[in-house]
């Protein structure tokens, strides 16, 4: 299946990476639950889509970039926006659109962007991190000190026709870009099956690009794919993408519950997925080599429920944007402002 991605499990993960990693999965769940709680509460100015049971994919790929690579991501971005080192009070503050946030209340959940972290945004279209990631690819390159770029996409995105000319680009130009397709078996309410043709993993091939299909839902297999295809990037040797197969533990938006009649997946598929939950199979693999005490998944739990909820407060307790502040902040002229 995988023609240059070899060796894979060779390479595995420290326990401070892995432990490290474990951070990020804890920090990404226990924000998304209270931005999940914030939206049943109508507390939120959008919708939120949650990236619960993906976080292995986010906190592997991310484990191997710093803040000066760069990753697009989606509409469902939290996650990526946490693991690329962004943090909960920001995020929060974002999502409850106050200026407090990482893009001062104007991006919120769908856009929200850390570029001093070069995480350049999640986007509520559809595909529409592809160019952008492709664009900081050639940038990179261009700069000549080993950065790199990794796009995040859906399943449902890979059928986007840019993806095709960004494939044609990435190889021709040896890109240092990495895709990473999160394959969670629907589109919206579609499964995958009903909208996507042939094998995601297979889709790179033409365009000469390693390709490998990966258990999303085990870190230590995200960490390893993402580990290789980072450092062809950094050495020059052009693009590779990674079809990380998982699944989401939540809707497709957190307000689906009040408008979708009929059932589009089953409980027993849910309850089979929640049983491959990778934080406690993380856990599990640090415990039984030593290097988590018993309660110390508990104990990571217990620091970042105390961070979420201060995040909450302090975006509770802050201001929304006004006209003034986005005139300040550039994006708008005060003609522009004057004539509304
Ligand atoms: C260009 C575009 N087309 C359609 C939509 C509506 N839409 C929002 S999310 C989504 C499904 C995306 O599926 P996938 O890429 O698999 O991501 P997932 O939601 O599963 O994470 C669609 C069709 C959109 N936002 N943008
Ligand atoms: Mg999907």
């Amino acid at each position: 299946m995988n023609e240059v991605l070899t060796d894979r499990l060779v390479n595995e993960p420290s326990p401070a990476q892995l432990l490290a990693m474990l951070n990020v999965m804890v920090t990404i769940r226990r924000t998304e639950e209270q931005l999940g709680m914030d939206s049943k509460a109508g507390k939120l100015p959008g919708n939120v889509h949650l990236y619960i049971g993906q976080e292995a994919v986010a906190a592997g790929v991310c484990a191997h970039l710093g803040d000066d690579d760069f990753i697009t991501s989606t509409h469902r971005g939290h996650g990526h926006f946490l693991a690329k080192g962004g943090k909960p009070r920001e995020l929060i503050a974002e999502v409850h659109g106050k200026r407090t946030g990482a893009c001062h209340g104007l991006a919120g959940s769908m856009h929200v962007a850390d570029l001093s972290k070069g995480m350049l945004g999640a986007n509520g279209i559809v595909g529409g991190g592809m160019a952008i990631a492709a664009g900081a690819a050639l940038s990179a390159q261009l700069q000549g000190r080993g950065q790199v770029a990794v796009v995040f996409f859906g399943d449902g995105a890979a059928s986007e026709g840019v993806l095709s000319e960004v494939f044609n680009i990435a190889a021709l130009w040896k890109l240092p870009l990495v895709f990473v397709c999160e394959n969670n078996l629907y589109s919206e309410f579609s499964p995958s099956a009903t909208v996507t043709a042939g094998s995601l993993v297979d889709r790179p091939r033409p365009y000469g690009i390693p390709t490998t299909s990966i258990d999303g839902n085990d870190v230590v297999a995200v960490w390893a794919a993402a580990g290789e295809a980072v450092s062809r990037a950094r050495q020059g040797l052009g693009p590779s993408f990674i079809e990380a197969r998982t699944y989401r533990l939540r809707g497709h938006l957190e307000a689906e519950a009040g408008f979708i009649q009929t059932k589009y997946r089953t409980d027993e598929e849910v309850a089979s997925w929640a049983k491959r939950d990778p934080i406690p199979a993380v856990a599990a693999r640090l415990l039984a080599q030593g290097y988590l005490a018993e309660d110390g998944l508990a104990q990571i739990d217990s620091a970042v429920m105390l961070e979420v909820a201060e995040a909450v407060r302090f975006a509770e307790a802050s201001e929304v944007p006004d006209m003034s502040y986005v005139e300040a902040a550039g994006f708008i002229r005060s003609a522009e402002l004057g004539s509304r």
